[in-house]
């Protein structure tokens, strides 16, 4: 039996017989012409030929103007057609079909067989809670701000402060690359030394994320390097680099740490509603098909927005068990699938008054992520990562934050600062 991979396509039109169209792509990006082609032929390019699998058109209703018209088109593509590797599968399904009028991919499904070359996360959720010791609560983040241009004692201040405010995970800033004033292994040498340091006063683990940089060709070498020092997880700018550089690093087996995905470029693919790749394929199901362990994306409460329906499918394609029904089409009942779950962080211009938001949407699977929101804190850094610990607790137990706020004199300050959503 052929195995197929399916992707879904919304194509806004004002007047095109989209049924027609949907024959177009799949005949287009598969055997190129079929109607010309003598029977013979057709026999033996019948395995190589894509189907549609369904047409479902939008009329706009009445006094909605006319360029709201679309059609979610689904096709499906056979797998002989190409690898099993994510640029492959991408560039059959919407390489040069990106490029032709208003079409943005909106979700894709995979066949069982092209899945099975993925591992997935190495640790996923489950995994980075056992590394931390955490297993009731949502986790939280800090980000190093300021640090371009810095050396090494300021950074060793910085980390020690943000991990003395009780944060579980602190990455690197994106932008921070390999440079002469805070290289890679001395970078992490002395944020590890900080955070043993914190660690003896608060009690708690921690992780820290090493932005992962430099030529493609060098960065398992320096992945390896990195944990020869003693890196415990990686940051790593994947759209930058590509989906089959992350499965790469991912896949190999003396990379032993989890990795971060950070979503820098995500903003040129993503937001449009008539192009580009939906933000739950891009942020979603490819980073954890390609095996990121954490997944960073805009959330909708904070500075660079998302749609919170968006980030909710985000969040669903991170973290659902049900392979069957959201990753996997037409797999045989036989077949055992598994794929371990990436922990979900929203990101942003996250403060403290946001986290019962955070919860309500994530519950307690999520990273609460924040840099200007710890660093930013009127009572320093400390008090900032303090602040978030406590509308953390606070929100678990079921109390408003302005009550909690009473008694905690850090996230008062961090409500007076930022406030709280209506
Ligand atoms: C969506 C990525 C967020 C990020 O990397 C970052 O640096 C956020 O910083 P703040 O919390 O907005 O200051």
């Amino acid at each position: 039996m052929n195995a197929y991979c399916l992707a879904t396509y919304r194509s806004f039109d004002e007047k095109a017989d989209f049924h027609k169209k949907a024959t177009s792509i799949a005949v287009g990006l598969t055997v190129g012409s079929w109607t010309e082609l003598p029977e013979a032929q057709k026999a033996q390019m019948e395995k190589h030929l894509g189907k549609v699998i369904s047409v479902e058109v939008h009329e706009p209703a009445q006094g909605e103007p006319i360029s709201n018209r679309y059609a979610d088109i689904t096709i499906a593509y056979p797998d002989v057609n190409f690898s099993q590797d994510i640029p492959a599968l991408l560039v059959t399904v919407f390489g040069k079909l990106s490029m032709d009028g208003k079409i943005k991919l909106i979700d894709l499904s995979f066949s069982s067989d092209f899945l099975s070359a993925f591992s997935g996360p190495k640790f996923g959720m489950q995994g980075v809670r056992e590394l931390l010791g955490v297993h009731d609560r949502p986790l939280l983040m800090s980000i190093f701000k300021s640090v371009v241009g810095y050396e090494l004692p300021a950074l060793h201040e910085q980390f020690y402060l943000q991990a003395a405010g009780g944060v579980d995970l602190i990455k690197d800033d994106e932008i921070l690359f390999e440079n002469p004033l805070t290289p890679l292994e001395k970078r992490i040498e002395i944020c590890l030394e900080a955070a043993a340091q914190a660690t003896k006063e608060t009690g708690q683990k921690l992780l820290y994320a090493v932005n992962l940089t430099g030529p493609t060709s060098k960065l398992a070498a320096q992945a390896k390097k990195a944990i020869g020092v003693g890196a415990n997880a990686l940051l790593f700018n994947v759209l930058a680099y590509g989906f089959d550089t992350l499965h790469e690093l991912s896949s190999d087996p003396e990379i032993t740490i989890p990795i971060m995905a950070h979503p820098a470029m995500a903003g040129a693919t993503y937001p449009s509603p008539h192009y580009g790749i939906s933000a739950s394929v891009l942020l979603g199901k490819l980073m954890r098909l390609a095996g990121a362990d954490l997944v960073l994306f805009p959330s909708p409460y904070g500075s660079v927005v998302m749609p919170r329906e968006e980030n909710m499918a985000i969040k669903h394609a991170l973290l659902t068990d049900d392979l069957r029904k959201d990753y996997i089409y037409n797999a045989p009942a036989d077949v055992q699938l598994e794929l371990a779950s990436s922990f979900p962080v929203p990101s942003a211009g996250i403060h403290p008054g946001l986290v019962p938001l955070i919860l309500r949407d994530f519950g307690k699977d999520v990273i609460v992520n924040a840099g200007g929101g710890i660093h930013g804190h009127p009572l320093g850094t400390i008090a900032g990562g303090q602040a978030f610990r406590q509308a953390i607790d606070a929100t678990i137990q079921g109390i408003t934050l302005q009550d909690y706020a009473r008694t905690h004199p850090e996230l008062q300050s961090a409500i007076d600062t930022w406030g709280t959503p209506e």
